[in-house]
């Protein structure tokens, strides 16, 4: 039996919790509105926390304004000895933070925990970058110059975050940010706002310890409204936003109307393309776990198969028995596979999305449905279900946030890398199997068309390594590892004459 009211004590939660922090600071909002946060594994009210006006947001975004004019002149290695400090208090807290983010999101507790892994190691990531955060030197074309390129912090970054990897996708920006010199403002999800207050908590002990000032780690709880005042706040060079496709677009409009930069990491309609070559064995592994995992609320989360024919009837099999031994529960109870969905609407569109698919003419060899009565009061656990269908149907073309597997066959690799493609989102693919010419055709240029593209692996479970982020629909932003750091810092070329004439480049001549 999980304590989980020993759990939001040691992470600082109160019943009320204050609307925003600039870091050490906690304040209340000048208006009276408050977010509830309930859990979906129980339905029970966890706790609460103040909204943010507008007014309280602005007053976050002058203290960012001043601490940034510090923060970008402490040393890049320094900075990264803060977040070494914050990835160590991250281990010390994993068990609690972990515990919460399946609490109040509902995903399975070893998913919680993996999550915090993720913080920590994008944290370790980021103190080696503080040390790397190279510039090219480029030879001039001109005698005795000199020419190079350097990488300065941007100013503030705004950070919005979803509900399904409500503290990971927060660490990814601000870890890299901060050893970039940035300061940061988050506006995490009004569906997950508890672990939002943890993480601020945790890093708040790091800020004292190390008298960093007010306004580099700033969280401000709100709604869409927040999120818009970011999008148009010309004080804001980069936004951060995680989340649909529909929100991405607004974010993205608003962003670029104003000629700001915006870094995207939208939806996904992620398939894996299961070969006659395919290890069947391994291949269900990577299927389930990508689409049942986290209650398919991934967005790298697996959406659709695309199996050979020759291997298809015989794969499906497996698929519907395995999913005949899946445990739908409690997701604190590591027994259990599948825990809710996030709240009741997500379960309205998991319904609505079974009913579109089923008039378009889809042929479920699972059923879906909704679970009720014992461990189910809160009403947001489902049975994950599989469809066969077409990849034409409009509802296969959509990104449901559920557990909601679709079927298709091909006959030829060619045609199975564009049923692959053929959706309007690009994050995650993967294709199984021992053959090496397909494999290499997979990831070739002719290949899969998404930010990640893996051999003998799902799609989802990426590691921090990477550059995490897909094309089309997904918005195109790259996250945490690889040179994603690149995208938090303005590049300057400076070319420097230490001669003692002035020759113009291109050999004009301009004499006088
Ligand atoms: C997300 O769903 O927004 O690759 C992020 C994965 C995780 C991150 C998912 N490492 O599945």
């Amino acid at each position: 039996e999980t304590n989980i009211s020993a759990i939001l004590k040691q992470l600082g939660i109160e019943s009320i919790n204050p609307a925003y922090s600039t870091g050490q600071n906690w304040a209340s909002p000048s208006n009276e509105k408050i977010i509830d946060s309930h859990s979906p594994v129980d339905g029970k009210k966890i706790a609460s926390v103040q909204v943010a006006s507008a007014k309280d947001y602005d007053q976050v975004v002058e203290t960012a304004q001043k601490a940034f004019l510090h923060w970008r002149t402490v040393p890049a290695p320094k900075r990264g000895e803060m977040v070494r400090q914050f990835g160590e208090e991250l281990r010390k807290n994993k068990e609690a933070l972990g515990t919460l983010v399946s609490y109040e999101m509902g995903k399975s507790l070893q998913e919680g925990f993996g999550e915090v892994q993720e913080m920590i190691d994008i944290c370790d990531f980021a103190v080696g970058l503080s040390r790397q955060l190279y510039g090219l030197t480029m030879h001039s074309e001109r005698p005795s110059h000199r020419m190079y390129e350097q990488w300065h912090p941007i100013g503030i970054v705004g950070i919005i975050s979803a509900f399904n990897f409500p503290v990971a996708v927060w660490s990814w920006n601000t870890a890299l940010a901060w050893v970039c010199g940035n300061v940061c403002i988050w506006k995490p999800s009004e569906k997950t706002p508890l672990t939002a207050v943890a993480c601020q908590h945790i890093i708040s002990k790091v800020l004292t310890a190390n008298d960093v000032p007010e306004g580099v780690s700033n969280l401000v709880i709100g709604d869409r409204t927040i999120g818009e005042l970011m999008s148009n706040d010309t004080r804001i060079p980069l936004v951060s936003a995680t989340g649909s496709t529909r929100m991405g677009k607004a974010v993205g409009a608003a962003v670029g109307a104003r000629l700001g930069k915006s870094l995207l990491e939208l939806g996904g309609n992620n398939a894996i393309i299961i070969s006659s070559a395919a290890d069947l064995d391994m291949s269900i592994i990577g299927a389930v776990f990508g689409a049942v995992g986290t209650a398919g609320q991934r967005c790298t989360s697996t959406r659709r198969l695309i199996i050979h024919e020759s291997v298809y009837e015989a794969f499906k099999e497996k698929l519907v028995k395995a999913y005949g031994q899946l445990r739908i529960g409690n997701p604190l109870d590591q027994h259990n596979h599948v825990g809710p969905l996030i709240d009741t609407d997500a379960v309205a569109s998991y319904l609505d999305s079974i009913a579109k698919c089923k008039a378009e003419g889809g042929n479920f060899v699972v059923e879906g449905g909704v679970l009720s009565g014992g461990d189910y009061t809160s009403g947001c656990y489902v049975k994950p279900c599989i469809a066969e269908v077409k990849n034409d149907y409009q509802i296969v073309q959509h990104e449901t946030f559920a557990p909601i597997l679709y079927l298709i066959k091909y006959k030829e690799l060619d045609e199975a890398i564009a049923l692959q493609n053929g959706v309007p989102q690009g994050l995650s693919s993967a294709i199984m199997t021992l053959n090496l010419r397909e494999a290499e055709q997979f990831l070739s240029a002719q290949g899969s068309d998404c930010g990640i593209a893996n051999v003998n692996i799902g799609t989802s479970g990426a590691e921090i390594g990477g550059a995490f982020g897909g094309e089309k629909e997904t918005g195109g932003g790259r996250e945490s590892g690889s040179d994603a750091w690149k995208a938090y810092m303005r590049r300057q070329t400076n070319t420097i004459n230490y001669s003692n004439t002035l020759p113009l480049a291109q050999g004009i001549k301009f004499d006088f």
